[in-house]
């Protein structure tokens, strides 16, 4: 896709659906919008068959604002609640088996580089815990290990929510879920700690309620993928019916568990330092100066 899509062609602009005026007059295709501007543009998923209050949404639609060109990402899925918003958007979406996203996701990347050499077409790999880590895992960290350039992003709600509340990799030891009746006998898997060791350029983890820093974490994760390497991001996205966690209190939840287990944490490759700093001017890698040393006259 490109801008010369996201225009009316001639003399079609009085039948196009209102829905797709919107878009291309309002929507943020070729603009620089931000999640703090939210309400007075277009966004790309407005409408979506998912549970009322469902983390996971939030999360997505701030992805989305935050792609750098969204009007050149292509977002790849598989099954599992995520999917379900992530089709509806404004923007190509590409449905592998599941498990196969990463699989998919690597063709996709590669041949888009051939066919649009050097204009960035990003690709973002947006899956569920149990996709990416227990039936895609193998397919997540051989393309981790080929250094495949995209962005995989990890919607953690800790359940197979899709299918009714069986435990994944992800869930904490010890939790009871609808179809884990005895509990889970494992710890939550270490996905960060395996981005890393198998080479990610950048590994991060976020919750929803922050939205700047999910716009950030992720304007970071897209750019470093277009050139140095694979990025991954983690993002804690409950699951207000597996969890039971009324609707009115899913952001104070999120809140909890950040404070408690899902702290922010950013790892950036000297790398993709240096690529971010000289290619996009990001001054937040730069040296900084030395602190003043107090005078003790
Ligand atoms: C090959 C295959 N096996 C099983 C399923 C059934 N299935 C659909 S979604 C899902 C679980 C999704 O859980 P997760 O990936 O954690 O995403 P969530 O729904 O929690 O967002 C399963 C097992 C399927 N669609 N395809
Ligand atoms: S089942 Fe859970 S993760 Fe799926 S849409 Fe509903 S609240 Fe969201």
């Amino acid at each position: 896709m490109s801008l010369d899509y996201v225009k009316f062609s001639n003399g079609f602009e009085k039948f196009m659906p209102k829905e797709y005026r919107d878009m291309v007059e309002h929507g943020p295709f070729g603009k620089k919008v931000t999640v703090s501007q939210m309400g007075s543009f277009k966004e790309v998923l407005e409408e979506h068959p998912m549970c009322a209050g469902c983390a996971m949404t939030l999360f997505i639609r701030l992805a989305m604002i935050a792609f750098p060109n969204p009007e050149d990402t292509i977002t790849v899925g598989t099954a599992g609640c995520g999917r379900l918003a992530i089709s509806q958007a404004a923007i190509p979406f590409v449905y592998g088996n599941y498990g196969d996203q990463n699989g998919v996701a690597s063709g996709l990347s590669r041949g888009l580089r051939l066919r649009f050499g050097d204009k960035p077409k990003d690709v973002v790999v947006m899956a569920g815990d149990g996709g990416t880590a227990d039936i895609g895992f193998q397919q997540v960290l051989h393309s981790w290990f080929r250094k495949e350039r995209f962005t995989t992003i990890m919607l953690d709600n800790e359940v197979y929510g899709n299918t009714g509340g069986q435990e994944s990799g992800m869930t904490n030891r010890g939790a009871v879920l609808k179809m884990a009746p005895l509990g889970k006998k494992f710890e939550k898997m270490d996905m960060l700690q395996m981005a890393k060791v198998a080479g990610c350029a950048y590994v991060a983890t976020v919750v929803p309620n922050n939205p700047r820093r999910v716009e950030s974490v992720i304007k970071k994760a897209v750019l470093i993928a277009r050139e140095v390497g694979s990025t991954y991001i983690q993002a804690y996205t409950s699951c207000n019916i597996e969890y039971a966690i009324p609707t009115d209190k899913v952001m104070e939840d999120a809140k909890t568990v950040e404070n408690d287990r899902y702290q922010f944490t950013e790892y950036v490759s000297d790398e993709a330092k240096q690529y971010l700093t000289e290619r996009y001017g990001y001054k937040e890698f730069l040296p900084q100066p030395a602190a003043a040393i107090p005078n003790k006259a």
